[in-house]
């Protein structure tokens, strides 16, 4: 059984955030539960970017009964009028007497600033319970509002030895079913979803969400250095989500304007022949794509992880061997050449799905 105590109700507004993942744009996920004389009285959570921050749902809720409260709050109550006044005024306001912080939000226009108002306001503040969830809980927030750049996660399904199809290019199915509806919620958390051209050419995806519940479609980016994407492909034709491609100066007018009639945004990114890729990076981070996941093909995978892009590698595998002398890898690129220089996974989490395992982590640059 659970004990009430703080952990408790930080975890349960903790809960709440992590359910609205994917739905807040650029915004971080939070989560926001009033307590009063050990009664739950008030619980909100941030669901959409432009709409009310989770204190305010959780403080309308609570109404007179937040008075003398404690409230227990993922990240740092902000300190800004952005689209909505500061929650760590309205904290003020309605007289609750303790708060609870899983961590500071690093957003320059709050770091630190809300937790000091309140303490100047003599609120008693805690800081650092269940810190380490809160964190990764928003590890796309964090990234994309300290350096404007999107949060890249590779994801990549393939059998052991690491072939991404067998060698007459069949494909289907590598993992399974549990596998393959995690890559749809995968999908729904990101903003952004980047394939190479052949991917298009090979398989035409729609690159959409495709879960039990529904759930958000990413925007979808093709790196496409000679604007080889087809005009009647479903990316370009289905109208389900929004289409950029990545491309280089090197390339036909007329057919920029092809596209570009038909609702897809372009991106010169540099003069070629390849797309420069830290460049598309900046430009998509200037276009509020705060999180990208990353689908292949092992070309593209390899040139991402060389040019040190990558912030989580997700892994799938199937327990079968494929082989084939020059099958598909899930990366395909030149190579260290040494195993002291290869790049290395930590804070690894390892998951069975079924026969499948989920490998993840974070990448060491050396
Ligand atoms: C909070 N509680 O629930 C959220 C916070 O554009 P705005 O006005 O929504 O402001 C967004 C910024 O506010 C965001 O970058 C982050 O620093 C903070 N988000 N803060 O106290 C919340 N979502
Ligand atoms: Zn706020």
């Amino acid at each position: 059984m659970d004990i009430v105590n703080d952990e408790y109700y930080m975890a349960l507004a903790l809960d709440m955030a992590e359910r609205a993942q994917g739905q807040t744009h650029i915004n971080p996920v939070v989560g926001c539960v009033v307590v009063k004389d050990g009664v739950l009285v008030g619980i909100g959570t941030h669901l959409e970017r432009g709409t009310p921050h989770a204190e305010v749902h959780a403080l309308n809720m609570a109404g007179d009964k937040a008075e003398g409260s404690t409230a227990y709050v993922t990240l740092e109550p902000c300190s800004h009028y952005g689209t909505t006044p500061p929650c760590s005024e309205r904290l003020v306001k309605e007289g609750v007497r303790r708060v609870v912080v899983a961590c500071e939000d690093p957003n320059s226009q709050v770091a630190g600033k809300g937790i000091a108002m309140l303490r100047e306001h003599g609120i008693e503040v805690e800081v650092g319970l269940l810190k380490d969830r809160a964190l990764k809980l928003n590890d796309k927030f964090f990234k994309y509002i300290t350096t404007g750049l999107p949060y890249v996660t590779l994801k990549t399904a393939s059998t052991l030895d690491g072939k991404v199809a067998s060698r007459t290019g069949d494909s289907k199915w590598i993992s399974n079913e549990a596998a393959r509806e995690q890559v749809h919620t995968l999908r729904h958390r990101h903003q952004g979803i980047m394939v190479g051209v052949e991917t298009v050419i090979k398989d035409d995806p729609h690159l959409t969400t495709r879960l039990s519940v529904g759930g958000l479609n990413p925007t979808r980016i093709v790196v496409d250095s000679k604007l080889r994407t087809p005009l009647d492909s479903n990316i370009v034709k289905d109208g389900l989500a929004q289409t950029v491609i990545l491309t280089t100066a090197q390339i036909d007018v007329e057919r920029v304007e092809n596209l570009k009639k038909i609702g897809v945004t372009i991106l010169i990114c540099g003069e070629g022949p390849r797309v420069d890729l830290p460049l598309a990076m900046k430009k998509l981070g200037e276009m509020q794509i705060g999180s990208i996941l990353l689908e292949g093909g092992g070309k593209l995978n390899g040139a991402m992880l060389e040019a040190k892009l990558i912030d989580r590698v997700i892994l799938y595998l199937a327990p079968k061997i494929v082989g084939g002398m020059n099958s598909p890898s899930s990366f395909s690129f030149e190579g260290s050449e040494w195993m002291k220089d290869a790049v290395r996974l930590e804070s690894l989490e390892v998951e069975l799905l079924d026969d499948n395992v989920c490998i993840s982590g974070i990448p060491v640059w050396s």
